[in-house]
């Protein structure tokens, strides 16, 4: 079969559309990905153009629900233009959201696809029908077909390695699709390429309500986290590195990677080091990062962590976002972090409708307490389809509540917001000072003009020092990440300065 795979992502690091691509390319499959990474309508023409000449079988297009209005567009434009080919939706929204995904898809898969697209391949070689393939929804006279689900991979080390810069690659560039070529990849790739992504788990121990996972925990009737091997790990590293030696950081996208055993990092860490030995980064949550597997990771070239406060309401962690995690805890995490050298980047979440302003302040407060110098990263909630907190929400405030088609950077510009953007960067004497006089004149504008002078210059200096500081005081490194960094964080910051 001959597959054409549209990504809608900004950047090329979609790991779903490189897992897909490569166990077609495995098999014998011919497949080929197209980064469509600016959501410009004029795409549709060359898009018709190339599927002429490339002449897929069929279309494949995977999206997160902010990229759905986009895949819409698309998907209603190929089944115009060539209702011959099928058009198959996948990805977290299609999964959450299949019969929305119906109104222009001809079937949509759902979860994890990879044996999916496979039997897809094999079946339509052999001119089998694909009727009654596992985790395919179609619709049939308007009803919606189900099939039964699979069981979800549970020897991750069996498949093939997503890659760094995909074989057989396009990308939508100024209006033409062009062979992707090393210049465009970088262009079109975070750090300049200079970062390899890699996920050596699926899943997540926690199941917070404003999250996939609480969906897909539903939908599988199931938390557990399956891992690969250490040693599949490195070998996909290695691969990697050895072809691409311009990769300098190893970006662990695991939703927790602390969450591997004391045995798994120590295994790793030692091959790691043999083999890879480039700084990295990683996600975790507060609970799983522990004194001893700071030190083992540390060691072995860990530069930051990320990890979520989210709330420091501890009602709204536990009662709204089901996060099980006391502010002490947090706290506790983030001075290990420090204490072993590990730069942190932690999340919060704005403009949550179930918070009051003490809410926030509590947030402040915990903020407050954190050791110096830490970065934060600010979202506004957004209530994604098939989550636990989209239900609650629509509950509470009926269905126009729940858009999920926002920026989600741009967080309201109040004066409890803007002091938590700022908070990482002033005193906590001053800090106190502000929240205590909140509602006075003299407070706001203080707050106005601190906002300012630090979103503009501050901020990127603490971010160029965090990242010196997790990488060891290594200035080339540094400059090299920090330089095409800094071009997007400049793009980033515009959009959600106030
Ligand atoms: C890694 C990651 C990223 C990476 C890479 C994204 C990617 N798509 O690969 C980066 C850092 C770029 C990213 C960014 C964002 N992310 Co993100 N990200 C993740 C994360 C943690 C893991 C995804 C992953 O790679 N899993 C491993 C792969 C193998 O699984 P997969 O992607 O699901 O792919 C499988 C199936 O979905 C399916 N599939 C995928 N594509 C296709 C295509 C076809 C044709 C088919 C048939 C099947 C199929 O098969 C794949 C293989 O099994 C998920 C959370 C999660 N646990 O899923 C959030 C998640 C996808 N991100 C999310 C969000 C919101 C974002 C952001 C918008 C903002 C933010 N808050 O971070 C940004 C957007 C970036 C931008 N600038 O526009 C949300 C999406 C929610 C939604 N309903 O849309 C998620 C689900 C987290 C959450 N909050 O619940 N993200
Ligand atoms: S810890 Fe992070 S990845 Fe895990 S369920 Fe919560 S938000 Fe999702």
């Amino acid at each position: 079969m001959k597959l054409l795979l549209i990504s809608l992502l900004p950047t090329t690091e979609n790991f779903g559309i490189k897992y897909i691509h490569a166990s077609l390319l495995q098999q014998g499959h011919q497949s080929a990905i197209l980064f469509v990474p600016v959501h410009d309508p004029q795409v549709k023409k060359p898009l018709r153009a190339f599927i002429d000449s490339y002449r897929p079988d069929m279309v494949g297009c995977g999206f997160m629900s902010y990229e759905a209005p986009f895949a819409s567009s698309l998907g209603a434009e190929v089944r115009e233009s060539f209702p011959h080919i099928p058009f198959l939706a996948g990805g977290i929204h299609p999964t959450v959201a299949p019969e929305e995904c119906l109104e222009y898809a001809t079937m949509v898969a759902l979860g994890e696809s990879e044996e999916t697209v496979l039997e897809i391949a094999h079946r339509t070689d052999g001119g089998a029908g694909l009727d009654d393939i596992r985790n395919l929804v179609k619709k049939d006279a308007r009803v919606l077909k189900r099939n039964p689900l699979r069981p979800l991979i549970d020897d991750l080390d069996k498949l093939p390695f997503p890659g760094h810069f995909p074989p057989h690659s396009y990308v939508y560039h100024k209006h033409a699709i062009l062979p992707m070529h090393l210049r465009l990849f970088r262009k079109y790739t975070r750090y300049d390429g200079k970062a390899y992504n890699i996920i050596s788990s699926r899943g997540c121990p926690f199941s917070c309500s404003y999250c996939c996972n609480s969906f897909l925990s539903r939908l599988y009737a199931t938390k557990r986290i399956r891992r690969r091997s250490p040693h599949n790990v490195i070998a996909e590293l290695r691969s990697e590195t050895e072809k691409f030696p311009e990769i300098i950081l190893i970006n662990i996208h695991d939703d927790c990677f602390l969450a591997h055993s004391r045995e798994w990092h120590q295994e790793f860490v030692k091959d790691y080091k043999k083999w890879i030995n480039r700084p990295f980064i990683v996600r975790s949550t507060p609970l799983h990062l522990t004194e001893e597997k700071i030190k083992i990771l540390k060691e072995a070239g860990l530069a930051w962590v990320t990890m979520g406060l989210q709330s420091g309401s501890e009602r709204i962690n536990r009662d709204v976002y089901c996060r099980n995690v006391s502010n002490e805890k947090f706290v506790d995490a983030t001075r290990l972090a420090k204490q072993y050298g590990v730069s942190g980047y932690y999340d919060v979440i704005l403009d949550n409708p179930f918070e009051e302003e003490r809410d926030v302040v509590e947030t402040l407060s915990v903020l407050g307490k954190i050791p110096k110098p830490f970065q934060l990263q600010l979202f506004t909630l957004t209530f994604y389809k098939g989550t636990d907190l989209y239900r609650m929400m629509q509950k509470k405030m009926g269905e126009q509540s729940t858009l999920t088609i926002k920026n989600y950077f741009s967080y309201r510009p109040t004066f409890v917001n803007k002091l938590v953007r700022i908070s990482p960067l002033i005193p906590s004497t001053l800090l106190h000072y502000l929240i205590d006089h909140r509602k006075t004149r003299g407070a706001q504008t203080l707050l106005a003009h601190l906002h300012c002078v630090i979103v503009i210059a501050v901020e990127p200096l603490s971010y160029f020092y965090l990242m010196l500081k997790g990488f060891n005081y290594n200035l080339l490194l540094t400059l090299k990440i920090a330089l095409p960094t800094f071009k997007t964080k400049i793009r980033e910051r515009l959009m959600s300065f106030h």
